[in-house]
Parts: structure tokens; C-alpha cells; sequence
């Protein structure tokens, strides 16, 4: 039986396109957090885990626009729309308008490097929540 050219090469631009599908899919979910960011402690990243799941209000796995919002008027914070947009920009690698969870670690990441400016949002955030041995009140207490 003879095969219609169209036929094979809808075909194959099928299978084609399976494997574009297979080499799409995103890397996020192997994501571990405790070898790419061997910086912190374990007890640091679950610290960090707790107080992400508990903004995520919605538990999407994201921090979006509004969570982030909610997130700095309950840490007595609030930001402005603006401050708030150039927050998830800092640290937004797949630049879709949302926090993931390793987005939300690159946060601490730049505050223990010093890249973060007082007054942009981000640095409040870092200082305000408590997480053991790396920021604000308590290390202030202790020494
Ligand atoms: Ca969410
Ligand atoms: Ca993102």
C-alpha cells in the first residue's frame, strides 16, 4: 500500500511535536531546593517553605500580584502597586508575574548578598519575616 505524502508527514509533524512537548516540560519540578541553595540551612528553607505556603492563599504554588500584596499589609509593610510589580520583577526568572517557591528563595538570597535597597519592598519582606539565624529581630536581641 502506497502512503500518501501528507499523511507521513502529518505524521511525523505529530511526533514532531510530542517531543518538543516532552522537551518543554518544565525543569521547576525537580527543583531542590536544598542543593540549589546549599547556603541555607535545612531549617532555613523549611522555615522559608512555611511561610510561602502560608501566603499562598490560594495554594496555586505561586505567590501572585494580590498574595504578595496580603503578604506585605500583614507584615506591616503595605507597598504600593508599583513597589509591589517591581518586587515580582526582581526576582521573576520565567517572567510569569508570579512568585514560585524558588523565586521566593532568590528574595533571601540577595538580601545574605547585600543586593537589596531599603524602600523597595523586597528588603522590608526579607527583614520582616522570621526566619532562624538569618535576618532582623532576633539575631538584633541576641547580640
Ligand atoms: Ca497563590
Ligand atoms: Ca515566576
Amino acid at each position: 500500500m502506497k502512503i500518501p505524502f501528507f499523511m507521513l508527514s502529518m505524521y511525523f509533524g505529530f511526533t514532531c511535536h510530542l517531543l518538543e512537548e516532552i522537551d518543554a516540560l518544565p525543569t521547576t519540578e525537580t527543583f531542590d531546593p536544598y542543593t540549589e541553595f546549599p547556603e541555607f540551612t535545612n531549617e532555613q528553607i523549611q522555615d522559608m517553605e512555611q511561610i510561602f505556603k502560608k501566603h499562598d492563599i490560594n495554594k496555586d504554588k505561586f505567590i501572585d500580584f494580590m498574595e504578595l500584596w496580603l503578604m506585605m499589609e500583614k507584615l506591616g509593610s503595605p507597598q504600593t502597586h508599583l513597589s509591589l510589580k517591581s518586587m515580582i520583577k526582581e526576582v521573576d526568572e520565567d517572567l510569569d508575574d508570579k512568585i514560585s517557591f524558588k523565586e521566593f528563595l532568590l528574595i533571601f538570597r540577595k538580601a545574605a548578598a547585600g543586593e537589596l535597597l531599603a524602600g523597595t519592598g523586597l528588603k522590608e519582606l526579607s527583614d520582616l519575616v522570621e526566619i532562624d539565624g538569618l535576618n532582623g529581630a532576633k539575631n538584633f536581641f541576641q547580640a
